[in-house]
């Protein structure tokens, strides 16, 4: 047994830098109970285990399963997820906090349907993962010796039951339990049906008042002044008043008295700040925050302080009527937003197991590349704190789903009422962040209703749909947006992603759409270059994971094109086939395992950079693309462009060209080839397009020099080249288009155009030569060659070092200098570089 340590406290969000309460007798404390938990096996006996925490990782922490992600352990732990799960704390509990009128035991999170009992008297059934639980102890706890216990039920089995108990059968039963989505199995990921505390425990013993949800809302912004709302919610013991004070970065905004009735009390006091420095996204201007401290007096003179940093930006989502349909644009303190992005789903299975460490390196990976949106999708989990802290001060704009996704959902009142508390916590919860820009209701709930066939497969009557259609609009169309206009008013909401099916015209003309038509419709990529919407939220296209992550999750004998090992991490049912099959359309298909991956990963980008192209020369009919996904929560192969290990595929490297502020793109109709330069930023005078035309072989047989200025926000076809003119200058299969642009004689970016598909190039087998130079705690390396090689692949004996660029095109007759960062695991300090070209998998097949 263990004494815990008393802490005086504020309710600790993430945005909390620090708190501090005063010490009076009678201030707000906090006890954390996260330390000296119990889980009881299986047999009875009892480990020591880490909360948070799932019954998976301990398990596993304890050496008493294998590693859940390797190999084809995911079928043989499927027992885990079917049985009931025990945790218990003893601790102790002295009098000073018996000594407060309210004791209460707040859980920040429980996976899911647990059990809660204190001392052996039930205090609590949850079954909300998304809820905080906050329930009143006091008259349950003793003095000394206290046990707290948690039981774990199953979910899938609950949902099941609910399932079959319901009138109407729905899609997926996982609908039943709010729980994430993504656990009960997805098209990347396994089943591991998870239970544990898997967030924060503590008590809070407090007298006259709590304070939770400080946040900074902007509800006007411009560079003159912003008005701004202060909000919180203040617990009160009585009837009464308080004070609440606000200063921002140390200088006093607001003072003022506020009434209070017993019971939760929300704040909302509005003021204004003149010459506000505004938060931008990034790649826009400076992602700009400002630390603000509450400072709430309650009626005996206790203080409660917490501090939180914010950032002033107003968000506004545009849809307004045009000649095309209806506008889908962000725009940020009056500036409309081209947004680059990609949509992110929980980094890890066993969510306890994120940590901040990962969560940064993702999230600087992606605005590395010029990312400004991350779309957090509707089947994961709500993300922490810490993660919307990060976006904050990189400038990424968060796209935050609620967590539904791809089935319908039940609409009793209960099944409702948790669904009201949850959405009301998360809000609150994550409001004052200036990267959410958007609240969105589900991800494909309409579209699976209106296109995925569900009344026919699962025999609705028409009275049914009716029924479960009433039941989306009363959560999605009436419950969501009220409490996002009830405690986010500033912030808009959108109902479902996407607003229609791929499949329909109309869906290219308003609202938001997923494109599906490559990989799911196995239509070929050029049909991206056809499909244009207002804002395209989802597309993509699957490749494997790097080598050096395979080796971390497959055995030996299962590595090779088509193993069995690989399929159990392929979890789309024609995953394997549809990366073949648009392979053989673009690219050679090698046999040789590494061959392979290297050339999955470019048909992935290939395509994906087509789309990205096509969006960007379409702005501003086109404000927006976030391709399907940015990462992934097991090592998979999938769609993503960083890996479970956090590996970037071949993608991701290019991400830097495709996302650049200011890039030139290719488009051709018939006989005309077009430049055009998209760019990003303000207004750019003194730009010069030069062009070049060389053959593989690495002559030049064409150049000229375009001088223009780029507008604002802009896409402009800069550059006409006729085609027939073009080819009286060679065979196509040996010509490289390229654009460089230069701003006042200085290279800002460049673009490869070739004229037939990857497969048919006709590129040579002459080596690239590599120049090794350690400089200080790098290592450069120099590559040079005189033929042009497509996409030379660097790779070194450090697996988990870093290089600069990659996967780059190498012109003939230039040095590229690549810098690696070396993990300093490699045994005896000895690093090795090798490279892999297309030009020699061209030639040997
Ligand atoms: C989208 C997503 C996910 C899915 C992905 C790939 O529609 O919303 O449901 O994983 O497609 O199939």
């Amino acid at each position: 047994m263990r004494t815990l340590t008393l802490y005086t406290i504020g309710f600790i969000t993430a945005l909390t830098l620090s708190f501090a309460g005063c010490k009076s007798a009678d201030a707000p404390v906090e006890l954390p109970l996260n330390d000296g938990w119990k889980l009881t096996l299986r047999d009875g006996r009892m480990i020591d285990v880490a909360v948070p925490g799932l019954v998976h990782t301990d398990l596993h922490a304890a050496r008493l399963i294998p590693d859940p992600f390797y190999g084809f352990n995911e079928d043989s732990l499927q027992w885990i997820g079917t049985k009931e799960w025990t945790y218990t704390l003893d601790f102790e509990v002295d009098n000073s906090i018996l000594a407060y009128t309210n004791v209460q035991l707040v859980f920040e999170g429980l996976d899911t349907y647990a059990r809660v009992s204190l001392n052996g008297r039930e205090v609590l059934n949850a079954d909300n993962m998304f809820r905080l639980w906050e329930i009143d102890v006091k008259k349950h706890l003793r003095p000394g010796a206290n046990r707290l216990e948690v039981r774990f039920f199953p979910p899938d089995s609950i949902s099941l039951a609910k399932a079959s108990a319901y009138n109407i059968q729905l899609p997926e039963h996982r609908a039943f339990t709010r729980k994430a989505p993504f656990q009960a199995g997805w098209d990347w990921g396994p089943v591991f049906h998870t239970m544990g505390i898997w967030k924060p425990v503590y008590l809070a013993a407090w007298n006259h008042a709590r304070m939770k949800y400080p946040a900074i809302l902007t509800q006007d912004a411009d560079s003159l002044k912003a008005g701004l709302v202060a909000a919180a919610t203040i617990v009160s013991g009585n009837d009464g008043h308080g004070y609440l004070r606000l200063r921002m970065n140390d200088k006093e905004i607001l003072n003022q008295k506020v009434t209070l009735s017993k019971g939760t009390n929300q704040l909302s006091i509005p003021f204004q700040i003149a010459h506000p420095e505004l938060w931008w996204p990034n790649g826009i201007g400076k992602a700009n925050l400002s630390r603000f401290d509450f400072e709430f007096t309650d009626q005996a003179g206790n203080k409660i302080s917490q501090t939180v940093i914010s950032g002033i930006r107003k968000a506004v989502l545009i849809r307004e009527a045009d000649s095309i349909g209806e506008s889908f644009l962000f725009r940020i303190n009056g500036k409309d937003i081209f947004v680059k992005g990609a949509n992110y789903i929980p980094e890890d299975h066993f969510v306890t197991r994120m940590s901040r460490e990962r969560t940064r390196k993702l999230l600087s990976d992606a605005s590395a590349v010029g990312m400004n949106m991350i779309r957090v999708w509707g089947g994961g989990i709500y993300p922490n704190n810490e993660f919307f802290a990060m976006c904050d001060s990189l400038g990424l704009m968060v796209w935050q789903d609620f967590m539904f996704a791809c089935t319908m959902y039940p609409w009793d009142t209960a099944f409702v009422g948790n669904v009201r508390h949850e959405a009301a916590h998360q809000v609150q919860r994550l409001r004052g962040h200036p990267s959410l820009v958007l609240w969105c209701g589900n991800n494909e709930v309409s579209e699976g209703f209106h296109n995925w066939g569900w009344q026919k497969s699962l025999s609705w009557t028409a009275g049914d749909s009716i029924e479960i259609w009433q039941g989306y609009l009363a959560v999605f169309e009436t419950l969501l947006p009220e409490i996002v206009n009830q405690h986010d008013p500033f912030t808009p909401y959108w109902p479902s992603s996407p607003s229609l099916g791929w499949g329909r015209s109309e869906s290219y003309k308003r609202g938001d759409v997923h494109y599906w038509g490559v990989w799911w419709g196995e239509e070929p990529f050029e049909a991206y270059r056809q499909k244009v919407g207002r804002f395209h939220s989802e597309y993509g296209f699957q490749a494997m994971p790097p080598i050096e992550s395979v080796r971390q999750f497959l055995p030996e004998n299962e590595r090779f094109v088509g193993s069995a090992g690989f399929e159990a991490h392929q979890k789309h049912p024609r995953g394997t086939r549809l990366i073949n099959d648009y392979m053989k359309r673009y690219f050679p298909v090698p046999k040789n395992l590494e061959d392979y991956i290297y050339t999955s990963q470019l048909t992935q980008s290939y395509g994906i950079g087509m789309a990205i192209e096509t969006h960007r020369i379409h702005k501003p009919r086109n404000m927006g693309t976030l391709f399907w996904q940015l990462n992934d929560s097991w090592p998979v192969t999938s769609w993503s462009s960083i890996d479970y290990y956090g590996r970037w595929k071949a993608l991701h490297y290019h991400l830097q060209t495709f996302y650049h502020p200011t890039q030139v793109f290719f488009s051709r109709d018939r006989d005309t080839l077009s430049l055009f330069v998209v760019h990003d930023g303000l207004y750019k005078p003194g730009l010069q397009l030069h062009v070049d035309i060389l053959n593989t072989k690495g002559q030049k047989l064409f150049s000229d020099i375009v001088s223009f200025t780029a507008d604002s926000a802009s896409s402009q076809n800069v550059c006409r080249l006729s085609l027939s003119k073009v080819k009286s200058l060679g065979e196509l299969s040996e010509l490289v288009v390229q654009g460089s642009l230069f701003n006042n004689n200085t290279l800002i970016s460049k673009n490869n155009h070739f004229l037939v598909p990857p497969k048919m190039l006709r590129l040579h087998p002459r080596p690239v030569e590599l120049h090794v130079r350690d400089s200080a705690d790098v290592v450069v390396v120099g590559l040079q060659s005189d033929v042009f090689h497509y996409a030379v692949q660097l790779q070194s004996n450090d697996e988990d070092g870093r290089f600069s660029d990659n996967f780059f095109h190498l012109m003939p007759g230039t040095k590229k200098t690549v810098i690696f960062h070396p993990s300093g695991k490699v045994h005896n300090g000895i690093l090795s570089f090798s490279y892999r070209s297309l030009n020699r998998i061209i030639s040997n097949n």
